[in-house]
């Protein structure tokens, strides 16, 4: 009896530890590949994922969390849409014991409400581009239009402000039209033909600098039917390092990316395993690295490399 008690003892402890994921959404590949990666490494460490797809509104995000929490969940992974509005329901969370992640976005809310965040340096992520920027034109005249992330999401607003630190020494680069794309590819269309319009039919326009690479893509067709060659007549700026801003750059439509990697569950779990073992307390950021790619990285390759890995 006492072997029996013991084993189911402990099939009891390694029960599985459920986990409430509110994705945002699908809006880009790069949203895909991180769903993708949470997915495959839940699997791998025998995770049971609860996953709900917000459709990029915060208020089903918030319904979603309140859901898990009624559960009782072992934890709450969340990638918060915008930055504001989560202080009640992480309040609840807390109260409940349940530990929250934040994955690839901020939130403004007191660190103490959630047990750690992973994500790249965005602020950092927009200087790399602008200084990329500033060593490609070499002094040159460059009015440069932005296509902005989603309105009020932390990565939307650190790229921003990081670019614009990145470009800070240059008085020959200006930013002369920014404006969101909701970090979509068909938005990211929309508004480019809406900033070609208004520059003399882009002839004006010497850069584009996209907070993502799905809007750069839609904007690249943008471009390209205006007559104008995106790479060469406007340079392309963006970032996650998607597997198609690769294919655009080997065709020379786009130049630079800065690389955004989609496995932030994989920090987020481990950090929840020691939490759960014995309530090790992980930094409140851990922070993910990222990496500039141009045309000289070789982009056919590295197209071919991500181009299975889920986005
Ligand atoms: O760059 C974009 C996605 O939150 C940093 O969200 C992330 C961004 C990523 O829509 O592709």
């Amino acid at each position: 009896i006492a072997g029996s008690t013991a084993l189911t003892l402990t099939a009891g402890l390694a029960a599985a530890q459920t986990v409430g994921f509110s994705q945002i959404g699908s809006e880009s590949g790069w949203r895909a590949a991180e769903t993708t990666v949470t997915r495959q490494q839940a699997e791998e460490r025998g995770i049971d994922l609860k996953f709900s797809d917000a459709q990029q509104k915060q208020e089903n995000q918030i319904a979603a969390l309140r859901s898990f929490i009624a559960q009782g969940v072992d934890a709450i992974l969340v990638a918060p849409v915008v930055a504001t509005g989560w202080d009640a329901v992480l309040e609840e969370a807390k109260e409940a014991e349940i530990p929250v992640v934040l994955l690839d976005r901020m939130v403004d809310s007191d660190k103490e409400l959630y047990l750690t965040a992973v994500g790249s340096d965005l602020v950092e992520e927009g200087r790399v581009a602008g200084r990329w920027l500033v060593d490609e034109v070499a002094g040159a005249e460059c009015r440069v239009v932005e296509l902005q992330g989603t309105t009020g999401s932390s990565p939307a607003i650190d790229r921003k402000k990081g670019f614009e630190e990145g470009i800070a020494g240059a008085d020959n680069i200006e930013i002369v039209r920014s404006q969101t794309g909701d970090f979509t590819r068909a938005r990211g269309k929309e508004v480019m033909e809406s900033f070609l319009q208004a520059e003399n039919g882009g002839k004006d326009i010497c850069a584009l600098y996209a907070h993502n690479d799905d809007m750069a893509v839609g904007a690249i067709q943008a471009i390209k039917e205006a007559g104008l060659k995106p790479g060469t007549d406007i340079k392309v700026v963006s970032i996650d390092a998607v597997p198609d801003i690769f294919l655009a750059m080997a065709a020379g439509e786009a130049n630079a990316t800065v690389e955004l990697t989609p496995n932030m569950a994989g920090p987020a779990f481990d950090a929840l395993a020691a939490y759960w073992k014995d309530g090790t307390m992980p930094e409140k950021f851990i922070q993910t690295e990222s990496k500039l790619y141009t045309q000289a990285d070789d982009p056919q390759a590295v197209y071919e490399q991500r181009k299975d890995l889920g986005y």
